[in-house]
This record gives C-alpha cells, structure tokens and sequence, in this order.
C-alpha cells in the first residue's frame, strides 16, 4: 500500500531505527540525517517516513507532507547555516537522473559554492 515501510528499503530501515544514520533533526513525518557519502561540506538527507519511490510520486500522493520535507529544507539549511550565501534542495528522479535510492529523498547541500548546471 502506498506510503507503507518497503523491507527492502534502505531508507525505511533508517526510519525503523534498523540501520544507523546520523540524525540532525526530526518531526513526526519526517527525518534528516547526514549523507554517508558528503557531495558538500554540509549534506543532509530529508525524507519522509512515508515510503514513496521519488518526490514526484509524494507529492501526488500526499502533497502536505511533500510540502512538509520542504520545510524541513529550511530548517536544515538554518541549522547548517548555509542560507547565505546560499544551499541547494535536488531530487534526484530516475536513475538517469542519479537516484540510487528509491525512497523519496531532499538533498540539502551547502557550505562551498554550487556551480550551475549540475553535472
Ligand atoms: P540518490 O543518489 O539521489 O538516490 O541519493 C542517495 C544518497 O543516499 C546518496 O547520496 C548516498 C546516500 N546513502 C546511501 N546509503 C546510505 C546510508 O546507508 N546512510 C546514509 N546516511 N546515506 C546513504
């Protein structure tokens, strides 16, 4: 059913507390933990608790809590302190695109400058 725990999903495993990830904040719907393989000096992780396969797919579904990792963006960004001069959110969708895991997943990077377009 959508939205339920995947046992073969990495990240729902980090959600179930199985597999150890470095959590820097919380809420009830969603958590963000720091990235195994850093892309910046400041990489988190938000997702959903909520399996969906890819943002597209959570935002269809249950587009609250889309909005609500957004937020959760923000709040990293706050506490990394990287909102000036500025971070960056990217959603990989599709492996074409780079997605490696198929829980939907914010990347917040920040911390050194941010060439554009990304490679
Ligand atoms: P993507 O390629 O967009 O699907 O991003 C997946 C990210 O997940 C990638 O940057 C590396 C990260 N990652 C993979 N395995 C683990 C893990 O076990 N723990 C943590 N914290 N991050 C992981």
């Amino acid at each position: 059913m959508a939205g339920e725990p995947q046992a073969d999903c990495l990240f729902c495993k980090i959600v179930a507390g199985d597999v150890p990830a470095t959590v820097v904040r919380e809420t009830d719907s969603v958590v963000a933990f720091r990235d195994i393989n850093p892309q910046a000096p400041s990489h988190v992780l938000v997702i959903p608790k909520a399996h969906y396969p890819d943002a597209a797919s959570l935002a269809a579904a249950e587009p609250a809590l889309a909005a609500e990792v957004l937020r959760e963006a923000g709040e990293v960004a706050a506490l990394e302190r990287t909102v000036d001069p500025g971070y960056r959110i990217v959603f990989n969708t599709g492996s074409g695109a780079g997605q490696t895991v198929f829980h939907a997943h914010a990347h917040i990077l920040g911390g050194r400058g941010l060439a554009w377009p990304p490679g």
